[in-house]
């Protein structure tokens, strides 16, 4: 079949799926963490759409981050975010957006609640083992600008039947 855009809904309509990007930020790959991360959020049952590992530079990072632009913090963000690679990942689910903020947890991980992925990982505001989109919107704009189209793979309805009940997809 052909290519979804970003976090378009599948083409049947009857399928509610959402995607969401989520970055495993450089701290994770630096401390080995990636396997585990990414484990959790199968676990839970989210669909892997899209992944590939990516040095992020200056312009990438100044769109990323334009609401923190003006932080004491925010120069030190950028060069943090630049260390190494990260991982980009497209997730997808019924309201995969705000189920993965649900899991990534606050943003301060000393401030994050046990079993959050935050919480049990990091004790940083700022090295804070991922990035995941805050809103639908943020999504989309958000697996534009890290994905071209055909990174992002339709997954077909293989798994859905053990993923969800009928009427929920
Ligand atoms: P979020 O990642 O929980 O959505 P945002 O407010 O969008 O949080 O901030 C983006 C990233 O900027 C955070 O994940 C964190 O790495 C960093 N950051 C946010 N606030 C602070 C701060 O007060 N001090 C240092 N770094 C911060
Ligand atoms: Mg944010």
């Amino acid at each position: 079949m052909g290519m979804l855009c970003p976090n378009l809904r599948h083409k049947t309509d009857k399928r509610m799926l959402e995607r969401t990007l989520v970055l495993l930020k450089p701290c994770t790959l630096e401390r080995a963490l990636a396997g585990e991360i990414i484990g959790r959020f199968e676990r839970k049952g989210l669909r892997i759409a899209g992944m590939k590992m990516m040095q992020l530079d200056d312009e990438i990072l100044d769109a990323h981050y334009a609401h923190l632009k003006g932080k004491p913090f925010f120069g030190i963000l950028k060069a943090s975010m630049m260390t190494s690679p990260v991982v980009a990942m497209c997730l997808e689910g019924v309201d995969a957006v705000a189920v993965v903020r649900g899991i990534t947890g606050d943003t301060n991980g000393r401030k994050a609640a046990p079993g959050t992925i935050r919480g049990d990982y990091c004790m940083s505001n700022q090295q804070n083992i991922v990035h995941a989109s805050d809103s639908p919107e943020a999504a989309e704009a958000e697996l534009k600008r890290f994905f071209c189209p055909e990174e992002i793979f339709d997954l077909g309805d293989t798994n859905l039947a053990r993923l969800y009940a009928a009427d929920e997809v």
